[in-house]
């Protein structure tokens, strides 16, 4: 008997919505965050009905290290998953748009011809409605109700292709340390972060372990020795976040430097690549 998994709120409308969404479509694009793929596979990866092809598009590549995103490419195609990185405040590539609309089923006897009805799904935040936005265009409006096709979903028409958009959702499993890292790419609510320096502190420590911190730090020219807690306070002495009486203002200091990490102002940066992911053992 198949185990019952309880989805929050709209998370669990969002998924009910996609499992009955899928019989009515020709792809699934699986968005996830270039800079960390796996962090961000979507939960519903392993339901996807077997027959239905399914694409996994790297978003915010423009924030990832080029040559781990390659990598990245080349890992998924050789599972046999097709796969793209693009940086998603440009245009998509003409050839993406082209094997999309390429999925339009043949014309039937009654010759009535349909675009391809592709969804677009994936965890919060990662550029869903981003990606959808560039295939159909930005002033697309939704279409009306489309025959025999799962209701309350909205689709939007683009040339030779609808796309339906969907809520980010999130393995209702995941522990509070995933969180956590999801806010390192920025894709985690406030709400659930906690403390903003223990976030950092938290990040700086895997940074270092990965070999990471030392080009992170130089855009600020703080250097990367010392404990994650020496370095914050440095982070913090750089941007001036002092408190009254004197000493660092780590919380402030830890805020900071999450959302320029986050928002690539400290450069490029890929968390994780295909033989070192963020949590060991998970695999896509
Ligand atoms: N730099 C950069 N930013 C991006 C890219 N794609 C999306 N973003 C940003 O990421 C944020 C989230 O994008 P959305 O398209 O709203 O993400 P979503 O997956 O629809 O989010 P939810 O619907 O809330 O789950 C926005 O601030 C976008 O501007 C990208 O390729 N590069
Ligand atoms: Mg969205």
């Amino acid at each position: 008997m198949g185990r019952t998994v309880w989805y929050p709120g709209h998370m669990a409308k969002g998924r009910r919505q996609l499992m009955e969404l899928c019989d009515s479509l020709d792809l699934i694009l699986e968005v996830r965050d270039a800079r960390a793929p796996l962090l961000t596979m979507s939960p519903m990866s392993d339901n996807f009905p077997a027959p239905l092809p399914v694409w996994t598009v790297m978003s915010k590549a423009d924030l990832a290290d080029t040559e781990i995103t390659s990598r990245w490419v080349r890992y998924f195609k050789n599972q046999g998953r097709p796969a793209w990185a693009f940086d998603l405040r440009r245009n998509l590539p003409e050839s993406f748009k082209k094997s999309i609309s390429a999925l339009s089923p043949p014309s039937s006897a009654k010759r009535i011809y349909r675009d391809a009805r592709v969804a677009v799904v994936g965890t919060p935040n990662v550029g869903k409605s981003m990606l959808l936005n560039r295939l159909v265009g930005r002033r697309a409006t939704p279409v009306g109700g489309i025959p025999g096709v799962t209701r309350g979903v909205a689709w939007f028409r683009g040339p030779g292709c609808v796309v339906a958009d969907s809520p980010g959702i999130l393995d209702p499993r995941a522990d509070a340390s995933v969180h956590r890292q999801l806010a390192w790419l920025s894709s985690t609510k406030g709400e659930v972060i906690g403390a903003w320096d223990e976030l950092a502190r938290e990040c700086i420590d895997f940074m270092r372990r990965k070999g990471l911190a030392a080009g992170v730090m130089s855009a600020w020219d703080v250097g990367a020795d010392g404990t994650p807690h020496e370095i914050l306070e440095r982070v913090g002495g750089r941007l001036g976040k002092l408190m009254p009486g004197g000493g660092t203002d780590l919380v402030a200091a830890g805020r900071a430097f999450i959302e320029a990490l986050a928002s690539g102002r400290l450069g490029r940066i890929s968390f994780e690549s295909p033989d070192s992911p963020i949590i060991p053992g998970r695999n896509p």
